[in-house]
């Protein structure tokens, strides 16, 4: 029931001041959400590998765990991006519950979905900080699920490299002060980094026009690395400009976010390859926009600029 609903507080992994959801359960509070869809819950593993691990409970409500306090009201955050802005319910449309592990294993530097909940690891303290310290990691995690639920993208080659892409485009749209990836929790020692851009892939090594594409069989065939054709693609409708010499007019974040999401749910699917995922940004674009609007102009440009046709 509703009645034992609580908004606790505490402090994340950067040390900032939060509040978010809790339930008072047999006298005490634990990390668990009951106000959105099936429920919020954050476990830890207690640097073990064994999941989802226990539940995390507090005698005050406030909350001192850095890597728990983020993990749990980011994910609220991004629970909620999807329901007000795409109205979506949860990663599956039908409430899902959402289980986050934080502390997994021991100074482990990823976090990971990994098919029925959210992982993540501590970080060995200088490469990483606690990874649920970065909210676009959490929204790249949880859009995962989205994805796996929806277009179902196959984690490999062209098909993953969308997946990972979708999942970099939207935690860079919940997270929407820059077009980086995991800056706030990478590397605490150098300022102004991070995992990825989507504004230069090639920043850090990445594609940033098919003609560039890697076509080993490392990282599942490059979906961390040729993820940056299709980030690119997106920064440039977003924020718009000349790449290779082609312009592109810039839409801005919002029609943005909805033309991949409508593409991420109607039109994509299994073995999409970017060809397919050019195709469906276009067609999304028709549908929401109109033929002969500027939005589905610029999605052609974008994609002419990073060289998918
Ligand atoms: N953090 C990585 C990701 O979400 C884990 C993985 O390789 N799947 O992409
Ligand atoms: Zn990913
Ligand atoms: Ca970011």
């Amino acid at each position: 029931n509703m009645l034992d609903h609580v908004t606790g507080s505490g402090t994340g992994v950067l040390g900032d001041t939060k509040q978010f959801e809790t339930t008072l359960q047999s006298g005490k509070y634990v990390l668990s959400d009951k106000t959105r869809g099936k429920g919020i819950e954050t476990y830890s593993a207690n640097n073990r590998t064994t999941l989802p691990g226990t539940l995390l409970s507090d005698s005050d409500n406030y909350w001192t765990d850095g890597a728990a306090v983020d993990a749990h009201a980011y994910a609220q955050r991004t629970y909620d991006y999807y329901r007000d802005v795409h109205n979506r319910n949860s990663y599956d449309g039908n409430g899902a519950l959402i289980r986050s592990t934080v502390h997994y294993s021991t100074r482990y530097n990823n976090a990971f979905w990994n098919g029925y909940q959210m992982v993540y690891g501590d970080g060995d303290g200088s490469t990483f900080l606690p990874l649920s310290g970065g909210l676009d990691v959490v929204a790249h995690e949880l859009t995962h699920a989205v994805t796996e639920k929806t277009a179902g993208l196959i984690y490999q080659n062209e098909s993953g490299a969308l997946n990972e892409s979708i999942s970099d485009i939207f935690g860079a749209m919940i997270d929407d002060d820059d077009w980086l990836m995991g800056e706030d929790i990478y590397t605490p020692g150098t300022n102004g980094d991070g995992l990825r851009s989507l504004e230069d892939p090639s920043e850090y090594g990445d594609p940033d026009h098919y003609s560039k594409r890697y076509t080993g069989s490392q990282d599942n065939g490059g979906v961390h690395i040729n993820s940056g054709i299709n980030n690119k693609a997106a920064y440039l409708l977003a924020e718009g400009g000349t790449h290779y010499g082609v312009n592109v007019n810039g839409i801005g974040r919002e029609d943005t976010a909805k033309i991949y999401y409508h593409a991420l749910t109607h039109y994509l699917t299994p073995y999409s390859n970017f060809s397919a995922m050019r195709r469906a940004a276009i067609q999304s674009a028709t549908d929401l926009f109109g033929a002969s609007s500027k939005q589905v102009k610029s999605v052609q440009a974008a994609y002419d600029a990073v060289g998918v046709k």
